[in-house]
């Protein structure tokens, strides 16, 4: 027999949609977790449902890619006015996807990314040298910091362009319209079709305004290129702008490299920052994490400049990156829909239909604190629970924070990368303090998260180098 998924009171018209807290719609969809379990539903206007699923049982069905798959709705439809088929919000069989994630790939591999270990560096010194000629006093916004750093990296390693983001005091217009952009997309896949065109008009304006900041800056960059293509740098752009998919012989077409470039721009920076955020975030809350960090920063490098072979000694910095994305995943949920027109799925002995149209969401947050799993302390940050193994015997689909199969994120190593560097030299030189000591963390929410109002100060250590 099949049970009907547990779904609270719904309201003519809006459905569900007034229970959704505007700013953090994340904190709706765990308090209802908690309410109803792991899996419910909700209606929006469309009329659209949204199933969310979190427990590791049910996130087992959701991962077999014979049964679901991704496929842009909701939200992330909304961001393909800006994106198009990129990868990221590419639908299921569009062509774009398959010679763009051929192409794409092997720029992703351990070489190309150890390639990008000296821009990478360079960025993380300027990071650095900000904070240590601001001095000790200064009070950091650590969203702000960490997003010029891995927005600058970003655009140097996939198209050689300096940002020079810490050389100017105000945020890069791009991450202004980004951010608001995004917020945009959440609301217009909450608004009924009818408020959209009449009662939205200010929203409208906005939005085409940020789309057009992104666009100009990307097709700037790339009519330069493409002006002087022989002697590009061996950079992203550079790749798609040269390379033929080994299947089809085809090249990217230019809109589609467009859309790629902005997309690398956008995934490829916020969820990065976030993580630094967090992760410094917890090891401030965690003196005794802290100073393991601290310790293992001395040891490998005792001292020096950051080079690549340190990288793999970072064990313990791995387990806090690791335990960040846990507890903290900047992408709380991601989608997919039934390749059948219905599929059932079993939840706890019941079992439920999952219609195609639906949207289907992995709720990532609430699976990483699932208990049968992580145990009871599953809500506390604690990097230990990835060393020694435990890592590698977490059951497979128990930790997601890179989404799923061949829809997974392809920029994992250049994140980790990233992450590791700017930690290890962060660390090295700077004892990091609140700058509220009474700070409690909560969420910023754009279509990733971030700890809200994140202040810090930088001292320099004693006899750093
Ligand atoms: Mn990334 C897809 C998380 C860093 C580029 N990324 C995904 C997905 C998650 C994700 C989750 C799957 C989304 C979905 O199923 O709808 N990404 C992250 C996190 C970080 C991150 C947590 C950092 C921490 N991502 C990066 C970086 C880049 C990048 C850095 C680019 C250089 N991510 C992508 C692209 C996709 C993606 C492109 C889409 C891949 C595809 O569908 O082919």
């Amino acid at each position: 027999t099949i049970s009907p998924i547990p779904q609270p009171p719904t309201l003519p018209i809006v459905g569900n949609a007034h229970l959704v807290d505007k700013d953090l719609p994340i904190n709706t969809f765990v308090n209802l977790a908690k309410q109803y379990g792991p899996i419910y539903q909700l209606t929006f206007p469309g009329p659209r449902t949204s199933i969310f699923a979190s427990s590791l049982e049910l996130v087992d069905q959701l991962c077999d890619q014979k049964r679901f798959r991704k496929n842009p709705k909701g939200v992330l439809k909304e961001v393909r006015h800006l994106v198009g088929d990129g990868l990221f919000t590419a639908f299921h069989g569009e062509a774009a996807w398959d010679i763009a994630h051929r192409v794409l790939v092997p720029a992703f591999g351990p070489a190309k990314i150890r390639g990008m270990f000296g821009s990478m560096a360079d960025i993380t010194s300027q990071l650095v040298g900000k904070w240590e000629r601001f001095g000790p006093d200064y009070v950091i916004d650590a969203n702000e910091d960490f997003t010029r750093l891995t927005f600058d990296v970003i655009t140097l390693c996939a198209m050689s362009y300096r940002l020079n983001s810490f050389y100017s005091l105000e945020m890069s217009p791009f991450i202004k319209a980004m951010s608001s952009y995004l917020v945009e997309c959440g609301n217009r896949a909450r608004r009924p079709g009818f408020m959209q065109t009449y009662f939205s008009r200010t929203a409208n304006v906005q939005f085409e305004a940020d789309k057009k900041i992104m666009l100009d800056l990307t097709h700037e960059i790339i009519e330069k290129r493409k002006a002087n293509i022989k002697a590009g740098p061996n950079d992203l752009l550079q790749l798609m702008l040269t390379s033929r998919d080994p299947v089809t012989g085809l090249g990217m077409s230019d809109e589609n490299i467009a859309s790629n470039l902005v997309t690398f721009l956008i995934a490829g920076h916020e969820t990065t920052s976030g993580l630094l955020s967090f992760a410094v975030c917890h090891l401030l809350d965690n003196p005794s994490a802290y100073a393991k960090v601290r310790t293992e920063v001395d040891t490998v490098l005792r001292g020096e400049p950051i080079r690549p072979e340190h990288l793999g000694k970072l064990t313990y910095i791995t387990a806090v990156l690791r335990e960040t994305l846990r507890l903290r995943p900047p992408l709380p949920i991601f989608t997919v829909e039934s390749v059948a027109e219905e599929e059932i799925v079993t939840c706890e002995g019941k079992q439920y239909i999952i219609p195609r149209d639906a949207s289907t969401n992995v709720f990532v947050t609430q699976l990483h604190k699932d208990t049968s799993v992580w145990g009871e302390d599953a809500e506390v940050f604690r990097p230990e629970r990835m060393l020694n193994g435990g890592f590698e015997r977490a059951p497979v689909n128990a930790w997601k924070p890179w989404g799923n199969g061949s829809r997974a994120c392809i920029g994992r190593p250049l994140a980790w990368q990233e992450a590791l560097i700017t930690l290890a030299c962060v660390f090295q030189k700077f004892d990091l303090v609140h700058n509220d000591p009474a700070y409690q963390l909560s969420y910023k929410y754009t279509l990733t998260v971030k700890p809200r109002d994140f202040f810090i100060r930088a001292i320099p250590r004693p006899g750093a180098p």
